[in-house]
């Protein structure tokens, strides 16, 4: 596979189940990523060498989650022009409540993309970051086309017992 044109980051290993989902998303669209644990607190120099650097790595959208006081997506976004896409994981505490209005209430200038909370959301920033690629690639387009052809084939019309 071509060098990864995602990043995938979340604040801890504990976000990880969640975010897979993003993963998995775009391992069905064949389309590389990288992930990576990046916290804004317990690892500052970090995210700052990452938001940095993101752009000069190759990346070309970033997906971002955490959770409770969720400022990684945020801060991700104060240190690059790439487009960021939020996923509020849901947390222990507060069901992602917490972490949702953390990330989506970015003051005007410095933008996230903020998905549902939790797997709708995580699933939903890999088919967002592919559509975002897609716009550039046209067999990734094809590809996205069909995954929703078949999203749309797999719904029956009537329920079963
Ligand atoms: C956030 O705190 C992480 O994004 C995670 O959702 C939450 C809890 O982290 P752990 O205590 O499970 O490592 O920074």
């Amino acid at each position: 596979m071509a060098a990864p044109k995602v990043a995938i980051v979340m604040g801890s290993q504990s976000d990880w189940p969640t975010m897979q989902l993003a993963a998995n998303v775009l391992d069905q669209l064949e389309v590389a990523y990288e992930a990576r644990i990046v916290s804004a607190h317990r690892t500052p120099d970090r995210l700052h060498a990452f938001g940095k650097g993101a752009a000069g790595e190759g990346f070309e959208v970033i997906i971002a989650g955490a959770g409770g006081a969720a400022h990684l997506p945020g801060m991700v976004a104060a240190l690059t022009h790439l487009p960021v896409l939020g996923v509020p994981v849901k947390s222990r505490a507060l069901s992602g409540q917490d972490s949702l209005l953390s990330i989506v209430q970015m003051p005007a200038g410095v933008p996230v993309g903020t998905l549902a909370i939790g797997e709708a959301g995580a699933t939903n920033a890999g088919l967002m970051a592919a559509s975002i690629l897609a716009l550039t690639d046209e067999g990734l387009r094809q590809r996205l086309i069909d995954w929703r052809a078949a999203q749309t084939d797999a719904v029956a019309e009537k329920p079963v017992d």
